[in-house]
């Protein structure tokens, strides 16, 4: 059975033995947990809450999986991206000395952190999969800091509930609710399989979101901004690509 029609099956199966319909489920759930997608009750409506919901509470406590060196793949894919602007090919030509990391919002300190500053922070090295929405995949190494080191280094405040993160290419940009974003496994990636990022792959910074499909693991981030409300934002639905019709929560 495919991961979807698995979470759809538990859903149906959650929303049965408490005898309830799916929006009654659905607000229940997520009153108990906060498990609240950005646009629950709103445009997706209460299939896409209850599925959130059933899938947060049976991964709470889950990792992505991770693999062993001799199975990171030898010819990695790299996605298509769209044409870099002339800033990135600035940044590019000086070794992107300059590429900083903004972190904003709902944050005590906000600040604008070098890769040098990022390196500084705690390192972690994960093999993890790249999973996209098309039905291809690759497994690497993936290096850098964990975006909860991030966000203690700023201070988030009690009351920020998602990150929105940011890409230099246009119209570009995601969230992860706090569950995702304090993940061990959300790492803020300057480096891959021991080498820095190549630029395909996201370089020189790339947000790995392990737990979700690939989309969510935006490339050339420069921007981090703890939120209580994505609505403001874009279209209000929470990314780019669900602006575009995709899953916002595409947990794996
Ligand atoms: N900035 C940016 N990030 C992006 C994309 C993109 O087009 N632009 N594509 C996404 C999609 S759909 C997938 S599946 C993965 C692919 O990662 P890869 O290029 O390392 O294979 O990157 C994601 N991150
Ligand atoms: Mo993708």
């Amino acid at each position: 059975m495919s991961g979807l029609s698995r979470r759809r099956v538990i859903a149906r199966g959650l929303a049965a033995a408490a005898g309830l319909s799916g929006l009654a489920l659905a607000e229940r759930i997520a009153d108990r947990y906060g498990l609240v997608p950005p646009d629950g009750g709103g445009v997706y409506g209460p299939g896409e809450t209850l599925t959130y919901a059933a899938h947060r509470l049976l991964t709470r406590r889950s990792q992505a999986r991770e693999f062993s060196p001799s199975q990171i793949s030898s010819t990695p894919f790299a996605n298509e991206v769209a044409k870099p602007t002339d800033a990135f090919k600035r940044l590019q030509a000086d070794g992107f000395r300059d590429w900083t990391l903004s972190v904003e919002g709902m944050v005590a300190r906000p600040a604008s952190l070098s890769l040098d500053d990022l390196r500084r922070l705690p390192v972690r090295s994960q093999i993890t999969q790249v999973v996209c929405e098309e039905g291809w995949s690759y497994v690497a190494q993936w290096i850098g800091t964990p975006l909860f080191e991030v966000l203690n280094a700023v201070g988030l405040l009690p009351q920020a509930r998602y990150v929105v993160y940011v890409s230099t290419e246009p119209d570009t940009w995601d969230s992860i609710d706090l569950h995702d974003a304090l993940h061990p496994q959300t790492l803020v990636t300057y480096a891959m399989n021991d080498a820095d990022l190549p630029v395909p792959f996201g370089g020189p910074l790339r947000l790995r979101v392990p737990r979700q499909l690939g989309y969510k693991s935006v490339k050339y981030i420069n921007r981090v901004i703890a939120t209580d409300n994505v609505k403001r934002i874009g279209d209000g639905k929470g990314s780019a690509a669900a602006g575009a019709g995709y899953a916002w929560y595409a947990g794996i």
